[in-house]
């Protein structure tokens, strides 16, 4: 098992006063998979690139969900398990993938204006203090996609 709390984001502040004008760490491909059933989280996917510095997800917030963690699916003994994470490393110049299968947002109670207009904003805070505003886009649930979503969420 991992441990997800170690002193890599302690290095990112010493980093900060090295130059200028660093490249920002940012955010994209941000897509939300919406839960077929109300009362099951959705799930949340995107890609952070790493800037110059190494620094650190910390949490995502949106005002268009009641709650949004950030989880990683991993097989245990041949069984898919989740556990919630507080912190993910991004190093610098790193690309970190929240994907299906693996680290992934959960979503609670997604907005019904934001499903109808096909997309929410998350904030993304990191632990260098920048707040990054992503739109995702929502994806309605389809046949494929519902059978991946139960399989994913079987564990909670
Ligand atoms: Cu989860």
């Amino acid at each position: 098992m991992r441990a997800f709390y170690p002193l890599i984001a302690l290095a990112a502040p010493l980093a900060l006063a090295a130059c200028g004008d660093p490249a920002p760490t940012y955010i994209d491909q941000a897509w939300v998979r919406l839960s077929p059933n109300k009362d099951m989280p959705s799930s949340g996917y995107f890609v952070a690139h790493g800037g110059d510095a190494d620094t650190a997800l910390r949490g995502v917030l949106t005002d268009y969900a009641l709650k949004v963690e950030m989880h990683e699916s991993m097989s245990e003994g041949g069984k898919m398990t989740m556990k919630p994470l507080d912190s993910v490393p991004i190093p610098a110049k790193s690309k970190v993938a929240f994907a299906p299968g693996g680290k992934h947002l959960m979503l609670w109670g997604v907005n019904d204006t934001a499903i109808g207009r096909g997309k929410m904003t998350l904030t993304f805070l990191l632990a260098n203090g920048d707040r990054l505003l992503v739109d995702a886009v929502i994806q309605k649930p389809g046949a494929a996609a519902r059978a991946a979503e139960s399989a994913e969420h079987e564990a909670h």
